[in-house]
């Protein structure tokens, strides 16, 4: 008989809220019964349903943590906890969680003016608006400094030209947060909000996409798009405007990569004690065992990490660093668990009915958004020696 406890070996569950359970139960509930029984499909299709974001608005998920404007209001650690309900699932669909929430909604909410946050906020909570985030450029990844996006100021406000590349919902998006260099403050970098609809703006998606199939992707391309005063971050200048979005959204990848892990762990144990091979469950084999306890483990200790990370930012005790830290780690850890998990399903594993693979090639994007692996090595590295190891 397994242990009560395998699948939670060191009790995370009895480290929660009375109120953090309740809004993990309920969005595992949600996820599974609203998402799960479609995923295959849309995936199959590269489609992301626009609708989605509605459900997601209705039940709170959408800029959960932040106050007001019909906002859920909950901690970090919750947040957490939805990224991975909705990343069992697939990671597609946490990212489009993810850039509302720590992409669009927080950047609104901690740098934009009173009348920003009014005529923004609500409809975004509520999935009636879409948003995305420009970072990203053709030949600005891992190094955002050097963009080419630049904001002129004009009478009344900016003209925009340039281009984002690799931007989550940008084809669906309603509003768009653009960082470009103001020539005019000598190229600080600034923030910008676009309306779809502006003269100029356009935003192809991108339909070459092996991964994350289930999650819409494009440019956003401007061509001298006017952007009027009142719709610039009045006081952020520099990366820190982005960079402080992009803390937000690693934290709950950190969680959402665990999800996604659980569901490969899962998976292998059920199909190992289902399948029989040389007359016993694949499952009473010793090799398949210790797969099954190096899964539990990197998933044990990933979840530990992520809450310790969720608790310290809820303190407002927390520091970019250890940010890099867990999402480079879970990233990885969540790769390798669906990797693992596809090959011990044998030839039934890269079939899609089977869902490890869709994981497994969805992971290959999250360890790379957000920041490479190898980036986040880099952060580490120049915080341990600090010597930039960059360039
Ligand atoms: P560096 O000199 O390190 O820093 C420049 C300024 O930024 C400040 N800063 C931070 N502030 C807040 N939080 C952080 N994590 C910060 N990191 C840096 C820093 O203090 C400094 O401020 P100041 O006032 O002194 O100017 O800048 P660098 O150019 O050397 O940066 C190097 C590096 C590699 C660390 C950085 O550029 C990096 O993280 N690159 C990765 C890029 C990235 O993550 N892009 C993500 C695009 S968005 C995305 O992928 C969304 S996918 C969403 C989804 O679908 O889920
Ligand atoms: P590069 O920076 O060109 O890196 C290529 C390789 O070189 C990587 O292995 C990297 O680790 C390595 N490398 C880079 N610099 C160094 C160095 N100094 N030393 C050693 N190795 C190095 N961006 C947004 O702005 N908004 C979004 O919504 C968004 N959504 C995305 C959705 C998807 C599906 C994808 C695939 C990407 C998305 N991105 C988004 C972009 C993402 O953040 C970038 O792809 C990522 O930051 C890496 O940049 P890059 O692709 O240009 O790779």
């Amino acid at each position: 008989q397994s242990h009560p406890h395998w699948h939670d070996p060191l009790l995370l569950d009895q480290q929660l809220s009375d109120e953090e359970r309740m809004v993990q139960r309920s969005a595992h509930d949600f996820c599974q019964q609203a998402l799960m029984p479609t995923i295959l499909s849309a995936n199959r299709k590269g489609y992301f349903d626009r609708n989605i974001m509605r459900q997601l608005g209705e039940i709170g998920f959408l800029g959960s943590t932040i106050e007001g404007y019909g906002c859920s209001g909950v901690n970090y650690v919750s947040y957490g906890l939805l990224a991975r309900e909705v990343e069992r699932v697939d990671s597609g669909y946490r990212s489009a969680m993810s850039v509302q929430s720590s992409l669009v909604m927080h950047p609104i909410n901690t740098f934009g003016s009173a009348a920003q946050k009014e005529k923004y906020l609500a409809k975004l909570a509520k999935g009636e608006w879409v948003g995305c985030f420009g970072l990203t450029e053709p030949d600005a990844g891992s190094d955002p400094a050097s963009m080419k996006t630049r904001a002129e100021k004009v009478q009344g406000g900016y003209r925009l030209s340039g281009s984002k590349m690799w931007i989550t919902n940008s084809p669906i998006a309603d509003v768009f947060v653009v960082w470009a260099k103001d020539t005019s403050e000598d190229n600080a970098i600034r923030g910008f909000l676009l309306d779809k609809g502006m003269a100029g703006l356009s935003a192809p998606e991108i339909k070459s996409k092996l991964s994350l199939r289930a999650s819409i992707t494009g440019e956003i391309v401007m061509d001298k798009v006017f952007v009027p005063d009142e719709n610039v971050f009045p006081d952020v200048r520099g990366l820190t405007g982005p960079f402080s979005c992009l803390n937000m959204a690693r934290y709950g990848i950190s969680w959402g990569a665990m999800g996604a892990a659980e569901f490969c762990w899962h998976a292998a144990r059920q199909y190992g004690l289902d399948r029989h091979q040389f007359n016993r469950p694949l499952a009473q084999t010793q090799l398949f065992q210790t797969k099954l306890a190096d899964m539990q483990t990197d998933i044990a200790l990933g979840l530990q990490g992520s809450l310790r990370l969720g608790r310290l930012i809820d303190s407002k005790n927390v520091d970019p660093m250890m940010i890099s830290l867990m999402k480079r780690n879970n990233c990885a850890k969540a790769l390798s668990i669906a990797r693992m998990s596809r090959d011990m399903h044998g030839g039934n594993g890269i079939s899609d009915e089977f869902h490890v693979m869709r994981h497994m090639i969805n992971l290959e994007t999250v360890n790379t958004y957000e920041g490479t692996y190898d980036v986040h090595g880099l952060i580490l590295g120049r915080g341990q020696t600090g010597l930039q190891g960059f360039f």
